[in-house]
C-alpha cells in the first residue's frame, strides 16, 4: 500500500516511518517531485492538517494520503506556542529561538506542565478521518540533549526522567503523541485493507 505523507518536516518522515509495518510505503513530497510552503492557516490542529493534505492531494493527483499538524499546548501561557509552535519566535523557524522564547515566558511560571498533540488527517477514498495522540509532561528550567527537533530538549514526558532530546528514537516513541495517533492511523489501515 502507497500513501503520500504531506510534510516538509524531514523529523517527522523519520518519526513516522520508524513506527509504520513494512506493507505500508510512505511516498514523502521530495519523492513525489512537490516542493511548495503548504498553508497552515487555522488556529486548530484539525483544520490545518485537513487543508495540508487536500492541498498535496490536488497537487500530485493522488487519492489517498495524510498529513498532520502538531504542536506544544502550555496551559500556563493560555495553551501556547499551540498551533504556532513551528514558527513561535518568528518567520526563522528556529528550533533554539522558539525553545528560549518559551523558556522565558515559563521563567516566573510555578505550573510548568504542558502537553504534545499531533493530529493526523487522513483523506482515503474520498472519506476525510482524524487520528489524535497527546503525550503530557513538563516544561524543564533549561534545554537537556540534543536529540529529535523542535521542542524535545525542554520537554520531559510524564513517567520519565529524561527529557525528549535526551532520548533515542525508540525511547522517544514509548511516549510520544506522534506514536499514539500514527498506531491509531495504522489500526484504521488494517481493517480497510481487510474489507477491501
Ligand atoms: P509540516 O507542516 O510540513 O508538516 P512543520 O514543522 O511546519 O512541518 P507543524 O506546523 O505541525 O509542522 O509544526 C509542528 C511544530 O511543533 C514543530 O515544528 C515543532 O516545533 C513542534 N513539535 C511538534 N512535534 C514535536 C515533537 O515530537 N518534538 C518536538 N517538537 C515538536
Amino acid at each position: 500500500m502507497e500513501l503520500i505523507f504531506a510534510t516538509n518536516n524531514k523529523n517527522k518522515v523519520k518519526e513516522v516511518q520508524s513506527l509504520l509495518p513494512e506493507t505500508l510505503q510512505l511516498i514523502t513530497l521530495s519523492e513525489a517531485g512537490i516542493d511548495v510552503e503548504i498553508p497552515e492557516p487555522f488556529e486548530t490542529l484539525e483544520e490545518n492538517a485537513h487543508t495540508k493534505i487536500e492541498t498535496i492531494l490536488r497537487l500530485t493527483y493522488r487519492t489517498n494520503g495524510f498529513s498532520e499538524d502538531s504542536g506544544l499546548f502550555i496551559p500556563a501561557l493560555q495553551a501556547r506556542p499551540g498551533v504556532h509552535s513551528a514558527h513561535y519566535a518568528g518567520p526563522q523557524r528556529s528550533d533554539a529561538d522558539n525553545i528560549q522564547m518559551v523558556l522565558s515566558e515559563m521563567r516566573n511560571q510555578a505550573d510548568r506542565s504542558a502537553y504534545f498533540q499531533t493530529t493526523i488527517c487522513l483523506i482515503w477514498n474520498g472519506e476525510t478521518h482524524f487520528f489524535t495522540g497527546t503525550c503530557p509532561g513538563t516544561i524543564e528550567m533549561a534545554p537537556r540533549g540534543s536529540g529529535g527537533f523542535g521542542y524535545d530538549p525542554i520537554f520531559r514526558p510524564d513517567g520519565s526522567s529524561s527529557t525528549f532530546g535526551e532520548m533515542d528514537l525508540v525511547e522517544k516513541n514509548r511516549y510520544s503523541h506522534r506514536k499514539k495517533a500514527v498506531h491509531q492511523l495504522i489500526e484504521f489501515l488494517r481493517e480497510a485493507e481487510k474489507k477491501s
